[in-house]
This record gives structure tokens, C-alpha cells and sequence, in this order.
């Protein structure tokens, strides 16, 4: 996969919340066209799977409990320099310390239910996107 694509989740605070609308209304003026999409709800072991590089962390066990405590949103987006640009456009992971106006900053309510994912690298980009979707759910 190129770098003009990242990998995104409304996690399940966000969803609760009802803040899918605003949250996509925020992707899609930030110039990201969505080309992949769906509804759906990681079980735990999914969860674990998909933060496994997160196992020794304190928070990882919390971590897996959120992200399979409800339905997300999860998606593939397309941009130049995406993975970077949607860093931005998310802010930083504890929303105390996010940018004014940023995803993150407007939705996340502590630095364990932040909103959203978004993908570190192009590397992740790529294998986050095919933990959840095959060849043929992706429209570029
Ligand atoms: P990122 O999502 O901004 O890339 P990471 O450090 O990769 O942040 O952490 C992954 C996720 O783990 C975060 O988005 C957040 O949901 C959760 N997390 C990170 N640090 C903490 C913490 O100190 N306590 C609880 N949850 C955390
Ligand atoms: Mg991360």
C-alpha cells in the first residue's frame, strides 16, 4: 500500500456518544475521501490481536475491554502524506494535550477513551487496513 493511505477506528466512547456523523463530517473536510468502511464490533480477542503490540503496556488489558466494549467504525481513508496529515487532524493521544479543534480535542474524554485510531506509519496503515477489510471492500 502507498503512503496516501491510513487506517482509522470511532472507537466505541465515540459511537456511544453519537458523534459518528460529526466525526466523519471532520474526516471528510480534512480532505480524506473514505474508500473503505464499515459498522462493526471487535470481539476481545480481536481487540487483543489488533493492539498486540501494546501487550506489555499497563494499560493493555483496559485497553482490549474498551475497544470491545461496543460497536466502531472502522475505515480506510486516502490522502497525500495521509498517515501524517490524519495524526494531525486526530491530535495528540490524551486529549488534555490535544490542539484546539482537533478530533481528539472535540470528542475524547480521557487518554484511554480518546475517540479515534489512527495509524502510526504506513507500515500499520497497511496492516491495520487488511485486519478488517479484504481486497474487494476497498473502492480507491
Ligand atoms: P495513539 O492511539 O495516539 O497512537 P498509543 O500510544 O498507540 O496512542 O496507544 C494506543 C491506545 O491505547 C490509545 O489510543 C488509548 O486508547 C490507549 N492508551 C494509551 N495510553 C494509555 C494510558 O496511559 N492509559 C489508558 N489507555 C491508554
Ligand atoms: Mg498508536
Amino acid at each position: 500500500m502507498s503512503n496516501n493511505r491510513t487506517f482509522t477506528m470511532i472507537k466505541p466512547d465515540a459511537v456511544r456518544a453519537g458523534n459518528i456523523g460529526a466525526i466523519l463530517k471532520d474526516i471528510q473536510e480534512g480532505g480524506f475521501k473514505i474508500v473503505a468502511m464499515k459498522y462493526t464490533k471487535l470481539s476481545a480477542e480481536k481487540a487483543g490481536e489488533f493492539y498486540a503490540i501494546h501487550k506489555a503496556r499497563p494499560f493493555y488489558g483496559e485497553l482490549v475491554e474498551f475497544m470491545s466494549s461496543g460497536p466502531i467504525v472502522a475505515a480506510i481513508l486516502e490522502k497525500d502524506n495521509a498517515v501524517e496529515d490524519f495524526r494531525k487532524l486526530i491530535g495528540s493521544t490524551n486529549p488534555a494535550d490535544a490542539a484546539p479543534g482537533t478530533i481528539r480535542a472535540k470528542y475524547a474524554t480521557s487518554i484511554g477513551e480518546n475517540a479515534v485510531h489512527g495509524s502510526d506509519s504506513d507500515e500499520n496503515a497497511a496492516i491495520e487496513s487488511s485486519f478488517h477489510f479484504s481486497g474487494t471492500e476497498i473502492f480507491g
